[in-house]
């Protein structure tokens, strides 16, 4: 593929692409502020002003828009804490299903999702009794020719890289995905991979075990997901707020939220729930 770059990580070992597991807390304070929107991505539509946590906020050691008082969103819920997430990955593995999914508890299968793309969507999750809004960036397209925009990289405080387990190619470019994180993205940026579309049992191309071990050897946490039946599409989203949340309001002895087991202990296999 052409944007196929030589994987600087590859064969790192565990974290070198990403590390969320060993970021330090402060590392992300060089970032930019969580609401406010990335350069390169297309900021049509009322959701596009910045939030008001961006005003009001105190930024927190990861970066994160921590107002004093609760902030309401764009629309209209009030939040505590908001955080930046970006979809990554080749065109068409599902990145805006997956979004939509999220959002609305739809699918919308078809091939006009794919050439219309849009630009974020919020939602706002209890975690723990604090409300954490994730805003969610889709790429809009600019994935398909190969130049997302580095500035998308750097706003964000977690990235969900998908590949489609019918697509070998999609999962043969995660390592590209990886490099250009690595290169772009904050140090600490959280991150988890994705096996989308696992309700497709008869196409899958890529076993599940692929993308395990590809995950372990870079060290982030995985799941496969299906847009289409709702698999694990809502744990991937709380697993990140989770992660969020606790790193920005970690108590000195509250113990550490481990994505990682909690991931493990959460994920349901394909089998389950299948539409
Ligand atoms: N079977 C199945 N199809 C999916 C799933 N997610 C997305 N698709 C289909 O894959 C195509 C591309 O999806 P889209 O969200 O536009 O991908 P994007 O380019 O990564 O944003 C569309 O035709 C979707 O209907 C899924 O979980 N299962
Ligand atoms: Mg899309």
């Amino acid at each position: 593929m052409s944007r196929k770059k030589s994987p600087k990580t590859k064969g790192g070992g565990a974290g070198t692409a990403s590390a969320p597991s060993s970021a330090l807390p402060g590392q992300g304070s060089r970032g930019a502020a969580p609401t406010a929107a990335p350069k390169g991505a297309a900021g049509a539509g009322a959701g596009a002003r910045s939030a008001p946590a961006a005003a009001a906020g105190s930024s927190t050691a990861n970066g994160a828009a921590l107002p004093s008082r609760p902030s309401l969103s764009s629309s209209g819920e009030f939040y505590d804490v908001a955080f930046k997430v970006m979809l990554v990955g080749d065109s068409g593995v599902g990145k805006t299903c997956l979004l939509v999914r999220f959002k609305d508890g739809a699918f919308l299968a078809g091939s006009f999702i794919s050439t219309v793309g849009i630009d974020f969507r919020n939602k706002v999750l209890n975690v723990d009794g604090v409300k954490v809004k994730l805003q969610i960036w889709d790429t809009a397209g600019q994935e398909r020719f190969r130049s997302v925009t580095h500035a998308y990289y750097r706003d964000a405080h977690a990235l969900l890289l998908l590949y489609d387990v019918t697509n070998r190619a999609s999962f043969d470019n995660i390592q590209a995905w990886l490099t250009e994180i690595h290169e772009y993205a904050k140090q600490d940026v959280v991150l988890m991979l994705l096996g989308n579309k696992v309700d497709s049992t008869q196409e899958r191309v890529v076993k599940r075990e692929d993308g395990e071990k590809l995950a372990k050897e870079y060290g982030v946490p995985f799941m496969e997901t299906s847009a289409k039946s709702g698999l694990n599409v809502d744990l991937a989203f709380t697993a990140i707020a989770k992660e969020l949340k606790h790193r920005s309001m970690k108590l000195p002895n509250e113990p550490r939220f481990k994505l990682h087991d909690y991931v493990k202990k959460e994920v349901k296999g394909a089998g389950c729930c299948r539409s």
